[in-house]
């Protein structure tokens, strides 16, 4: 698990050579903006309840089938999975936007994911579109500007779509 700091020492060490100014630039911009993604993290795990309930009924609403018998949500059991699987998702990409570096995401949830799905019958598809809900629901709760400093925070929202992208992708 690497945060941006710790990414960059690794490929400066990997190569035997100092830092360059290119990644020194990029880790200057991380500190000027970090303010601004501990907001984008905040209001994310603030509402992290929400944009969960909220996506999957979104989810539920458009793709009837998963609740109905038979369907990958039905049953109790099934459901309360399925909004753990989607609240355990959300969480690490929180985890990735605070670290800068998406490798927490990537090893220790994406890893083996979607093996895990096709082996339990979970169409991954579907819960690729229950991410894509998450995305747009935590986006629009970073992009919130009360209780905030206002200012252009839109390279950390592109990182953090790229975030729910790649967690999307890993399970189709
Ligand atoms: C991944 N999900 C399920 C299981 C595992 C995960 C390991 C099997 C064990 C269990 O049931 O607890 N666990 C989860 C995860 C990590 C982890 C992401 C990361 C660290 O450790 N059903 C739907 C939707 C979708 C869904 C499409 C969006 O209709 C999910 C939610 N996941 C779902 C369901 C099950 C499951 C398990 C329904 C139960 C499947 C079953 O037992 O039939």
């Amino acid at each position: 698990m690497l945060d941006a700091f710790a990414k960059v020492v690794a490929q400066a060490d990997a190569r035997g050579e100092f830092l360059s100014n290119t990644q020194i630039d990029a880790l200057s911009k991380m500190i000027v903006e970090g303010n601004s993604r501990l907001d984008v993290v905040n209001k994310i795990t603030a509402n992290a309840s929400s944009i969960v309930t909220n996506s999957a009924r979104a989810l539920f609403a458009e793709q009837s089938q998963l609740i109905q018998p038979g369907g990958n949500a039905y049953t109790h059991r099934r459901m309360a999975a399925c909004l753990r699987d989607m609240e355990i998702i959300l969480r690490y990409v929180s985890y990735a936007m605070i670290a800068g570096d998406s490798s927490v995401l990537d090893d220790r949830c994406l890893n083996g994911l979607r093996e895990t799905y096709q082996a339990l019958g979970v169409p991954g598809s579907s819960v690729a579109v229950g991410v894509q809900k998450m995305k747009d629901a935590a986006v629009a709760a970073a992009n919130d500007s009360s209780g905030v400093t206002a200012g252009d925070c839109s390279s950390l929202i592109a990182e953090l779509s790229g975030y729910f992208d790649r967690a999307a992708a890993a399970v189709v």
